[in-house]
């Protein structure tokens, strides 16, 4: 521990701790702009300086690190007039289209002039002519707002190890595109959206799709379905002032009825469907034999990876779609038959935490499997929020609403899909019972749970022992599958039996298509919310969810029926 003072205040605070932090810690907020906690300093921007007492010089308060003794300023007219310059300077480069600015709103920027006050800029507005990326179905780059902060080549290449986001020129050529100079499409970009979650300003956003739906529930002919995901549930009240982790599953029913949609369903239901897809998969590899590890593949942007990077482990991958791809396929063709709607006059969205599930929707020919596309839109969290307030719907009064029937009721299993770890708990459940005909005393499988980027465990399924390993941010993700290949090279036993990957840290819940500001205490309560969640539901396992058993009477059959393979099945492709 070492001794500070912090405007007089004296503190003792870990040997390492950052200015910034200590800062904090005494109730002071020290301005930032290139600085986010997910990531490692990066000085770009010079707002954050402070003074130490004795030292002529300036310290960067993000990347500086206490020393004992140390005395710090972190605020004086002086160090107001350099941080108010620094803005100003940073404005000068920056187009003053703000009301168009997708991040109109919520942009660290607009709020640092904001809270500064400051109504000119003393430089020559010089902004660079960039044109706009948008080759990618799922996010858009605009350098020419770029404020060059690194937070998006950062997260693009050290949290998610994809390098699909670099910066070229130098000085004040400097400017943010993808890998080589290409279009971001050209790169090995996962459309993970990360870049677009981490940006502080309107450089780097989701492709808004939001007039897409609304014209859908305009037209007479369409009868729009909609479903949300398992994430969106604990974030989206956050756009709304509400904490991080409040469930608002039954706000955003009301409110999608409220906008005019004509049903309202939950992949929280298809997520128990994958799981009996998915679990029957594995206990078939495990007990008649089938490539090990199975892999899971909900995630489309690590199976986007996988494809590009890993090609090898093609053969790993669960060959089940997502839950949002089953959702559009069932929403098509079971949905559409007890409705008594024609499948082509079925308007099917899906409201996601991911931008990479916009591209997944039309990954392939499996995703037409109901003879029309299976879904026609995805818009993220941020978007629904934003049509939300467009609406003037009042989303903290709503009342809570039910999901509409019969593929709208689902298990706590289902809603644990969206956090790290939520996806192998769920499937065990039901593995246990695949295996053993009976239900686990327990359901709670403590081994998988946590934030560890890589999390390795024993399950015993009657006395068989299952290894399983849940890996999260797509950099985690690299290791597991390199101990994978070096287990076959060596013609060594694979070192697990099943694995959980999600591209993005914490999971969905952390989605790059959440609202801002995610950081790790943030992703902590949303998990908090998911397992609370979890744990209120009178049905806590997918196998008996009873609209589950229905549609497998009614429709399916059983897992891995052909029926099921036509419909709830995918494939992969180097
Ligand atoms: Fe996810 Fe999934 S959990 S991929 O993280 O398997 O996006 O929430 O919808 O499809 O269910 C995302 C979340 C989501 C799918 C499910
Ligand atoms: Fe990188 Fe993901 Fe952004 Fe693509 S979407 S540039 S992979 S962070």
């Amino acid at each position: 521990m070492v001794n500070i003072t912090v405007n007089g205040l004296p503190l003792e605070v870990a040997k390492g701790t950052t200015l910034l932090k200590a800062a904090k810690l005494v109730g002071i907020k020290i301005p930032t702009l290139c600085y986010h906690a997910d990531l490692p300093a990066w000085a770009a921007c010079g707002i954050c300086v402070v003074k130490v007492e004795g030292s002529p010089k300036l310290f960067r308060a993000c990347a500086t690190q206490v020393q004992d003794g140390m005395k710090i300023i972190t605020h004086d007219p002086e160090l107001y007039e350099i941080r108010r310059t620094v803005i100003q300077l940073i404005m000068s480069t920056h187009p003053n289209d703000c009301l168009s600015c997708p991040r109109n709103g919520n942009c660290e920027l607009q709020t640092l002039a904001a809270d500064f006050g400051i109504r000119d800029v003393p430089f020559e507005h010089r902004v660079p002519e960039i044109p706009l990326d948008d080759s990618t179905p799922s996010i858009i780059l605009n350098p020419e707002k770029c404020i060059k902060c690194g937070r998006c080549v950062n997260v693009c290449q050290q949290m998610q190890d994809v390098w699909a986001l670099e910066f070229i020129g130098r000085g004040d050529g400097t400017r943010m595109a993808g890998a080589g100079d290409v279009l971001l499409n050209e790169t090995p970009c996962i459309k993970c959206g990360q870049c677009s979650a981490h940006c502080p300003v309107g450089a780097i956003y989701e492709k808004d799709e939001t007039r897409t739906l609304m014209r859908a529930i305009r037209d007479p002919e369409k009868h729009v379905a909609v479903q949300i995901a398992p994430a969106v549930r604990v974030a989206i009240g956050e756009a709304f002032g509400m904490a991080p982790g409040t469930i608002s599953t039954g706000k955003i029913y009301a409110a999608l009825r409220m906008m005019g949609v004509d049903a309202v369903f939950d992949t929280n239901f298809s997520a128990d469907l994958t799981i009996m897809e998915e679990g029957t998969e594995l206990v078939k590899r495990l007990t008649e034999g089938g490539t090990l590890p199975q892999i899971t593949s909900c995630c489309p942007a690590w199976t986007d990876y996988m494809e590009k990077y890993f090609p090898d482990m093609i053969p790993h991958f669960s060959t089940a779609k997502s839950p949002m791809m089953m959702q559009g396929a069932i929403t098509k063709t079971y949905y559409a038959d007890r409705a008594g709607i024609k499948p082509e006059n079925i308007f099917s969205a899906a409201i996601m935490p991911c931008t990479a599930k916009k591209f997944e929707i039309t990954r392939c020919e499996k995703m037409y499997s109901s003879g029309q596309q299976d879904v026609d839109l995805v818009l993220t969290t941020r978007e629904l929020a934003r049509l939300i307030k467009a609406l003037g719907i009042d989303f903290n009064s709503l009342p809570d609403e039910a999901a509409d029937s019969p593929i709208g009721r689902y298990s706590g299993a289902g809603t644990i899909f969206g956090n790290t770890g939520g996806v192998m708990e769920a499937a065990i459940r039901t593995a246990y019972n695949l295996v053993t005909g009976k239900e686990l005393e327990d359901v709670k499988v403590n081994a998988v749970r946590g934030m560890e980027g890589v999390r390795r465990g024993e399950v015993d399924i009657d006395g068989t022992k299952v290894r399983v390993a849940v890996a999260h941010g797509m950099a985690n993700v690299r290791d597991v599958m390199r101990e994978i290949q070096d287990a076959r090279e060596k013609g060594k036993e694979p070192p697990y039996h099943f694995i959980e990957v999600m591209a993005c840290r914490g999971g969905c819940i952390a989605g790059g298509g959440q609202p801002y500001n995610t950081t790790d205490d943030v992703r902590e309560k949303r998990i908090a919310g998911m397992y609370a969640d979890d744990e209120k539901s009178v049905i806590r396992c997918s196998h008996q969810n009873p609209e589950i058993k229905q549609i497998y009477k009614e429709f399916l059959g059983k897992p891995l029926s052909k029926k099921a393979h036509e419909l709830l099945h995918t494939n992969y492709t180097p």
